[in-house]
């Protein structure tokens, strides 16, 4: 799978989806060991000049394909929503596997998402906002030229003082811990497994801190 996801053959990651779900796979395994790693290796030879954007293009709309097979079986928890949040990948930047995954993993841990897709303004996370009144605001940025936008959103949630009434998680590649502390967001999530982690124990923690209040 690794090959066909190298390959651009996307009707192969799914028919490789489908046997490893008949084998017994989990769909967590078949995402994190056949699709995440694979991209991982196809991540190292685009930064390499062995791959070309149109090459890892294709790639990339074959992991989408084995994605949508594995949503619904992620998702399928059937228990009721732990909380709602809202994310986007940054204005400028269109890297939007990484944030997908991250739906899915909060999805299938129980919360609601709201997916504002790729190129975000700073207006469409507030209007989001807005509309679905999150617990969580989350951001992804995959180049270190659209990181820096992040701030721009943090910071303009503090000038309309909004910025505590919502946890802010970051996430992509480039970021880091120092990063997320310095613009001040109130996690970096290194992966989705961490964003999920994180979500359910700031939420915790919220609510604990609300109801003490109360
Ligand atoms: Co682009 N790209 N790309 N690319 N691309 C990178 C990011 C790059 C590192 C490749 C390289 O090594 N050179 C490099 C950035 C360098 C830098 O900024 N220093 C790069 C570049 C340069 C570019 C272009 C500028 C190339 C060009 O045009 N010359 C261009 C930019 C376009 C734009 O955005 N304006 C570009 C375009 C593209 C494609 C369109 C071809 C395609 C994107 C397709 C798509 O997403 N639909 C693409 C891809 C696929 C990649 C790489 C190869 C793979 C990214 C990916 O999907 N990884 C990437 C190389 C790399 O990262 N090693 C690269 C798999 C994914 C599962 O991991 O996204 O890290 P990731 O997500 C993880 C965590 O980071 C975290 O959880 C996820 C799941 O575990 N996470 C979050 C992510 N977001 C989160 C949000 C959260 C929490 C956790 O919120 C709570």
């Amino acid at each position: 799978m690794w090959d066909d996801l190298y390959d651009g053959l996307a009707d192969a990651i799914e028919e490789g989806v489908n046997i490893l779900l008949s084998r017994g796979w989990t769909p967590y395994d078949i995402l994190t060991k056949a699709l995440v790693e694979g991209m991982r290796i196809v991540g190292v030879d685009f930064r390499d000049g062995i791959l070309f954007v149109p090459e890892v293009l294709m790639s990339a709309n074959s992991m989408k394909a084995g994605m949508s097979i594995l949503r619904p079986l992620l998702a399928e928890t059937g228990a009721p929503k732990i909380g709602k949040m809202v994310i986007g990948t940054v204005k400028g930047d269109i890297h939007d596997i990484g944030k997908n995954l991250v739906c899915m993993m909060m999805e299938g841990a129980g919360f609601e998402v709201v997916d504002l897709g790729i190129n975000n303004p700073v207006e469409k996370y507030l209007d989001a906002i807005a509309e679905h009144q999150p617990e969580i605001l989350g951001m992804s940025a995959l180049l270190t030229t659209t990181m820096p936008y992040m701030k721009v959103v943090i910071d303009t949630l503090k000038e309309k003082g909004m910025r505590n009434d919502y946890i802010v998680l970051v996430g992509g590649a480039p970021l880091n811990e120092a990063f997320a502390d310095a613009i001040g967001a109130d996690a970096y999530c290194r992966d989705a497994a961490v964003a999920v982690e994180t979500a359910k124990s700031l939420l915790a923690r919220r609510q604990g801190s609300l109801q003490s209040q109360g």
